[in-house]
Formats: structure tokens, sequence, C-alpha cells
């Protein structure tokens, strides 16, 4: 109909999306089978069975256990590209130019996966997806915050030469947020900003988390963006700062109701933030589990909050100023 045509030509960034996450359940068995994966008896059986665990989440960790499970599957160099190519054709189906992409090698080399085949296959997609569809991307490396900071610098340390070849364009911290605060990946964020300026920095905080986790984030890992920062709505001291600094919020409206961090996607604080001239863009985390891609996420926000063509003009436009891509790419973009 109109509204979703309207909403799908309108030139969209994805900021937040974990490229595990998009493992759809056909993929996800087909590759099951392919690797000979023998999947705990606890897992889905089938497609039908995943939407039934997926109709909802108890919270974060309910998901997160689901979601390391389903990543076993993912074996050779071409297991990353297929998945990586088919979100890259999703994401260009609904109307997404740019995708800033995270992926979490520690959920790889933890079951004995190279990490090196793991960012050739993601690259190699990224590669192919600009040369066959014409959008760009980058890769996003996060940290798993339930592991030891030491393992996240081993992790540093295993992709040098990813970051010298400017195959890496960010670093992000995720998986479950409390108890892990920002404050723990310290030297984390410092070995990236010292050795790679350029590497943008970011960071999942106040989702589960209060508004510290996003302050903290901010002053002690440098972060130039938040994945998530909803709960920056508990200090208004904090969204003043948010806005004089166009720090953007990269928010994800059907996770966070998937997950039960709201009820319903209205009750998301979206016009205390437009109000507060906070930047925030509309991503979809986790599409394959969540029920949605960048679309879904646009006519759900849509759906509750009405915004007119110039509300929507802002909210693209801050997106594509908040991307880690160059001004050239910057002024195609709008
Ligand atoms: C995630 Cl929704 C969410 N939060 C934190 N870490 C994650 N990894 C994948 N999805
Ligand atoms: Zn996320």
């Amino acid at each position: 109909d109109h509204m979703k045509s309207f909403l799908q030509e309108l030139p969209k960034c994805e900021h937040h999306l974990h490229l595990e996450g998009t493992l759809e359940p056909n993929l996800l068995f087909k590759l099951a089978e392919r690797n000979k994966i023998q999947l705990p008896s606890s897992f889905p059986k089938n497609i039908e069975e995943c939407s039934k665990r997926y109709a909802s989440f108890e919270d974060l960790q309910d998901f997160l256990n689901h979601y390391y499970v389903g990543m076993s599957v993912l074996i050779t160099e071409d297991d990353f590209y297929d998945l990586a190519m088919a979100y890259f054709t999703k994401a260009e189906q609904d109307g997404c130019l740019h995708s800033e992409v995270f992926f979490d090698p520690q959920g790889h080399v933890e079951r004995g996966v190279s990490v090196d085949l793991v960012v050739k296959g993601f690259d190699r997609a990224c590669r192919d997806a600009t040369k066959k569809l014409g959008t760009t991307n980058k890769l996003i490396m996060c940290l798993l915050r339930h592991l030891p900071a030491s393992n996240g610098m081993e992790t540093i340390k295993s992709v040098e030469k990813y970051h010298q070849q400017g195959i890496i364009h960010g670093l992000g911290l995720d998986s479950s947020e409390k108890p892990f605060p920002p404050g723990l990946f310290i030297d984390c964020y410092k070995e990236i900003k010292q050795k790679y300026p350029n590497v943008g920095l970011t960071a999942h905080a106040g989702e589960e988390g209060d508004y510290n986790y996003v302050i903290d984030s901010l002053d002690k890992l440098g972060a130039s963006r938040i994945d998530h920062g909803i709960n920056s709505k508990q200090s208004n001291e904090l969204l003043a700062r948010l806005a004089k600094n166009k720090t953007m919020l990269t928010m994800c409206p059907l996770s966070n109701v998937k997950l039960q961090v709201v009820k319903d996607v209205g009750e998301l604080p979206i016009n205390l933030f437009l109000q507060s001239d906070v930047p925030f863009s509309i991503n979809s985390d986790d599409p394959a589990y969540f029920g949605g891609y960048i679309l879904d996420n646009y006519i759900s926000v849509h759906t509750r909050f009405g915004f007119n063509i110039n509300q929507w003009a802002k909210i693209v436009n801050n997106g594509i100023e908040g991307s880690w891509c160059d001004d050239k790419r910057k002024s195609e973009l709008k």
C-alpha cells in the first residue's frame, strides 16, 4: 500500500544488525544438515517449532541462549558468505542503501571456527553486495561482554590484519548487558582507538541496563554512538548531552517488544528523543528472530507514531549523518 511504499523508498541506513541474527530457520536447518551438526534436543526441530519459540522471548538472556546455539551451524567460509549475502539481498529489497553490520567472532572461535574464515566470508559478501546491488556495507566487530576483557583483547589481536586492511570498520560490545558494565572493556576500546583511529566505536547500552551504562559507554569507552540507548530517557542531562554531541542512538523497535523491554512499540521514547533533538535510527537487531527486517521496523514505528514527511525526512537524514561512511557517500544517500 501507499504507506509501505513511502517507507520503502526512504533512503534508509541500517546501524544495528547482528549478521548471526539474520539466520532464518530455513538456512539454519539447511546448514545443520550440510555440516552434520546435531542441534540439542531442546532446540526447535523445524520451521514451525521455530516460529512458536520465536513468538516471544522472556528477556535478552533467554534470546541469547537460543541465538548462540543457532549460530553453531555456521562452519565454512561459504556459510558466512551465504548468511550475509541473504541479508544484503533482503536489505536492498527493503530499500536499505547502506548497512553497518555487527558480527560476533568470539561466538565462532569458541567453538573452534577460525576467525579468518568468518571475516573472509562476511567481507566477500560485503564486496559482492556492493557490486551486484549497489548498496554499501561495513563490518563492525563486537566483543561479547559476558566473556573476560582479556579474551576481547586476544580477539582484537587476532583480527589485526583486517583492521590494517580496512576490512573491519567498527568496534561494538554486545551480549548480556547486566552485570557486565562498559567499564570492564576500557582497555579493549583504548587499544582500538590508539591503533586504528578511523575505526568507529559503539556499544550496546541502556537496553536492559540503566542510563549509567550509556554515560559510561561515552565516558569510559569513547563511544560515538550507542546501540539501543533507550534508557537515556531516564536522564534529561544525558539527553541534552546526546543532542549537543549529535550522538546517535540505534533503536530496534521490534526487538524491544520481542525481548519484553517494552510491551508495545508505542511505549518507546521516540517522541521524547525527537523533542530533545537526540538523533536516532531505526534498525533490525536480529531480524530472523524478532519478526522483521528494517522496513518492518519502520512500519511498526509509523503505525504507532504516524510521522509526517518532514519528521521522516529528519529521521532518515539523522541516520545518514550518523553513518560511518564518507561525506561523498553521505551526499549520494540523501
Ligand atoms: C543482541 Cl538484542 C541483543 N542485545 C545484545 N547482544 C546481542 N547480540 C545479538 N543480539
Ligand atoms: Zn543488538
